[in-house]
């Protein structure tokens, strides 16, 4: 880790450990210097804001993606990888957390269609702002920079393959990260990046490069994602009952007003909040039932 722009091997203080407070990157830590080295890690600051997430695989288990940053740059491909529902998680994540987001739509130099695409991600994003850029020739860096002055702390989101990497090394100047070639096909990323590092920029911005996430399983709060769907919300307040599902209900300001996708995935993602097991115990009935499947065979007669 840095220490006063120097670089240490770091341990942690027992007494950390048994708390289970593990600082991730973008922590403030207390650290006292145990060798030439090295130095051991006693306390992590509180954290001002946070990117977190449902960890994969495990249930309700939150993970920490990064913490004490100021800004959430969500990076889309325009390629395959362009989906405004995906937008909408990332925009809860950062909303959640405490972190303003910015939308990236990154590959502009592969698109044709830019403008259309800045206007149907300014539908999800509202009043996030939104910029197309090509990490590959530099267009909209000017834009893109302007967000990041000295002392800034922002992480990179998005999906593998999406250029997070390729857009750190043109802010950098030169290839601080490596980067990988997407499939042909699906515009899918090899997962290139795979660990969260803190990169300060010439200017003194600092930047998290991230790896590609495969599957974003939110863990955020109603009014997290109350913010994202703001225009939802306010018509809601017209409906003519109180507890409108704004489906067949008469007098419903929301439905026709809103798209019905936008609708759907508002729906979707407060349910998949308020049960947040619901995804979990489909897991342990897949298992279960692959389980079976192998038992079965076993002992199926021939
Ligand atoms: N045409 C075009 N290709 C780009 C642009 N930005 C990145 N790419 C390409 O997209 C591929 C993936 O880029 P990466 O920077 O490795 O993507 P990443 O988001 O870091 O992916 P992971 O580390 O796997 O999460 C590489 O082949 C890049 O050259 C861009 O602006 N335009
Ligand atoms: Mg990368
Ligand atoms: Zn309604």
């Amino acid at each position: 880790m840095l220490v006063n722009g120097q670089e240490y091997g770091a341990l942690m203080s027992g007494a950390l450990l048994a708390k289970g407070q593990v600082p991730i990157v973008g922590d403030w830590v207390a650290v006292r210097q145990v060798e030439p080295e090295w130095v051991l890690i006693e306390d992590v600051e509180p954290r001002r804001s946070s990117i977190t997430r449902r960890a994969p695989g495990r249930e309700g288990t939150e993970q920490v993606l990064a913490a004490n940053v100021d800004l959430a740059l969500i990076v889309c491909g325009l390629d395959g990888d362009f989906n405004v529902r995906r937008i909408e998680r990332y925009l809860a994540m950062a909303h959640d957390g405490n972190v303003e987001p910015v939308v990236i739509l990154n590959k502009a130099d592969s698109c044709d269609a830019v403008e259309e695409a800045l206007r149907e991600a300014g539908t999800v994003a509202r009043t996030t702002r939104v910029l197309a850029v090509s990490a590959r020739t530099g267009f909209g860096f000017e834009s893109l920079e302007a967000l990041l002055p000295a002392g800034v702390t922002v992480v990179l989101l998005g999906s593998s393959g999406a250029g997070k990497s390729t857009l750190v090394n043109r802010l950098f100047g030169e290839e601080r990260q490596r980067t990988g070639a997407v499939h042909e096909s699906d515009s899918r990323g090899r997962h290139t990046t795979t660990n969260r590092q803190l990169i300060v920029l010439p200017n003194g911005a600092a930047i998290i490069d991230s790896p590609g996430i495969r599957e974003l399983q939110l863990l955020v709060s109603q009014d997290a994602l109350n913010l994202v769907f703001d225009e939802i919300v306010k018509l809601a307040l017209t409906c003519r009952f109180g507890d409108c599902t704004h489906s067949i209900e008469p007098g419903c300001a929301v439905r026709g007003a809103v798209p019905v996708e936008r609708l759907e995935s508002f729906g979707k993602l407060a349910r998949e909040i308020a049960a947040p097991t619901e995804q979990a115990g489909k897991h342990r009935r897949g298992s279960a039932h692959k389980a079976g499947k192998r038992f079965n065979k076993k002992s199926a007669p021939r």
